[in-house]
This record gives structure tokens, sequence and C-alpha cells, in this order.
């Protein structure tokens, strides 16, 4: 077995204490790093799969997404930018009612390697907590809002909204696996994403 099938077997069966390790193992036998990235996220595919399937359950999707968050700690140095030359502070956050955030957590190590010093809200965030933070913080330029569920669409709708019609001028962009350009045209963002990398070159765009 490959080191980056090693990876993804832990990921998939949740062994976090083993995970750091093995990407390490990974990275020095030179497997890159979007590549050993890709590889969790496809462990999180067939996790997801197997919740569809009622094989496994809460916990089990859980134990996997804290392995996973294992292996990006060892990513993150590595897929940081310089830090200078801000763009400006990008408010990012995982809307209301929805727990998942290591895609919402890519997409801000991402944004922050492109340039932007980062305001991270965590996760279940209130639309008005997105208002709030952009009043409390320095050159904010951007939110970002990641939903997972197609429950919480219309939560991300809300954050939308309740950011543009405080701050009409905010740019705002959203992303995560249920949401559409269309529906992100539709709820008035700015900006849509399908993926962390791209979510990066998109910010940038925005502030342009
Ligand atoms: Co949940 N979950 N989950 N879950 N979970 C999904 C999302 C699901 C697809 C699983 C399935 O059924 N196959 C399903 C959603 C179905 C739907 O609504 N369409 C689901 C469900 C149903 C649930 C619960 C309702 C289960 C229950 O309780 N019965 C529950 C809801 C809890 C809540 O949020 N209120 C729940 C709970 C959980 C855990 C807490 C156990 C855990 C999350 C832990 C955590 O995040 N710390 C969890 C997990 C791990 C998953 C799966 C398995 C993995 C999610 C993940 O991290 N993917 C997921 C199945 C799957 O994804 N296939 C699933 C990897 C990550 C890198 O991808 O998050 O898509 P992703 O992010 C991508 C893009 O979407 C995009 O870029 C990222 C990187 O490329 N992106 C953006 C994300 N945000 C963006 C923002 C942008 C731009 C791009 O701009 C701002």
């Amino acid at each position: 077995m490959s080191k980056i099938e090693a990876v993804k077997v832990l990921v998939e069966t949740g062994k976090s204490k083993k995970v750091a390790a093995a990407v390490q193992e990974a990275l020095d036998a030179g497997d890159k790093v979007a590549d050993i990235l890709e590889a969790m996220i496809a462990s999180m595919g067939v996790v997801g799969d197997k919740f569809s399937a009622g094989e496994i359950f809460v916990p089990e999707m859980l134990i996997a997404a804290k392995a996973m968050s294992k292996g990006v700690e060892v990513l993150k140095p590595l897929m940081a930018g310089e830090g200078s030359n801000s763009l400006g502070t990008c408010i990012i956050g995982t809307v209301a009612g929805d727990l998942h955030d290591i895609g919402k957590n890519l997409v801000s190590m991402m944004i922050e390697s492109a340039g932007f010093d980062m305001v991270d809200l965590g996760v279940d965030v209130p639309a008005e907590k997105f208002v709030t933070a952009v009043k409390e913080n320095e050159h904010v330029v951007l939110v970002a809002c990641s939903g997972l569920l197609t429950t919480t669409m219309p939560a991300l709708k809300e954050a939308v909204q309740t950011i543009k019609s405080a701050l009409p001028e905010m740019k705002v962009m959203v992303g995560g696996a249920p949401v559409t350009p269309e529906y992100a045209e539709e709820i008035g963002a700015d900006g849509y994403a399908p993926d962390a990398g791209s979510a990066a070159v998109k910010a940038k765009e925005l502030v342009a």
C-alpha cells in the first residue's frame, strides 16, 4: 500500500492518532500536498456514502472528520502564503444550524494563502454575527459563507441577505457541496466557488 493510500484508509477508519504521522510519511516519500489533500477529501466522500447507505452513523462520521483535521494540521504550514501584502480581511464561517467545518477550514487556508487576513467565526454562525464581525474588524473586504446541508441553504440565503442589507457594498461569496452557481446568484451572493482552490481565486477576483 502506498503512503497516500495508508492516509486514506486511516481517515476513512477514523484513526486520528495515526493520521498525522502517516501524512508526514507521505510527504517524506515525495507525495504532493495537493494529492494528499485530495486523497483525504475522497475519504470523506467514502465516509459520506457509507453514512447514506446506513453502514455507519454520526459518531463514525465525526471520528473520521477528526482524523482528517489531524492530517490537515500537518499540511497547513505547507499551504500557508507569505502573509505579507494583505489584500484585506476576510470574515469566514459556516452558517446557522450547520456544524460542518472541514471544507470551510480548507477554504479559509486557501484564501489566507492568497493574501487575506482571516477572521474565522467557526460553525453555526447566525446571520447577524457576520455583520457584527465586519463592523468589529479592520479592513474587511469580503465575507465567505459555507453551508453543507440542503437544510441549511435557507440559512445561507439569510446570511447573504442580512449582510447585503446592512452592508450593501460588502462582497459576499458562498460555497459548499449543495450550493450551485445558480443558487448563489439567486440569493444575491457576489461569488461562488466549488472548492477551496477556486475559492481563493474567486476571493482575489472579487476584491480586485
Ligand atoms: Co454530515 N452530512 N451531517 N457530518 N457529513 C454530509 C454533508 C452528508 C452529505 C452525508 C451524507 O448523507 N452522504 C449529509 C448532507 C446531506 C444533504 O443535506 N445534502 C450530512 C448529514 C445529513 C449530516 C447530519 C444531518 C446527520 C445527522 O445528524 N443525521 C448532521 C448535521 C449536523 C449539523 O451540521 N447540524 C451531520 C453531522 C456531521 C458531523 C458533525 C458528524 C461531521 C462534521 C464534522 C466537522 O465538519 N467537523 C459530518 C461529516 C464529516 C460529513 C461528511 C462525511 C464529510 C464532510 C466533509 O468534511 N467533507 C459529509 C459527506 C461528504 O461530504 N461527502 C457529510 C470534506 C470537505 C473537504 O468537503 O465540506 O464539501 P466539503 O468542502 C468542500 C466544498 O464543498 C467547498 O470547498 C471545500 C473544499 O474543497 N466549500 C466551499 C465548502 N465551503 C465553501 C465555501 C466557499 C467555497 C467553497 O466559499 C465561501
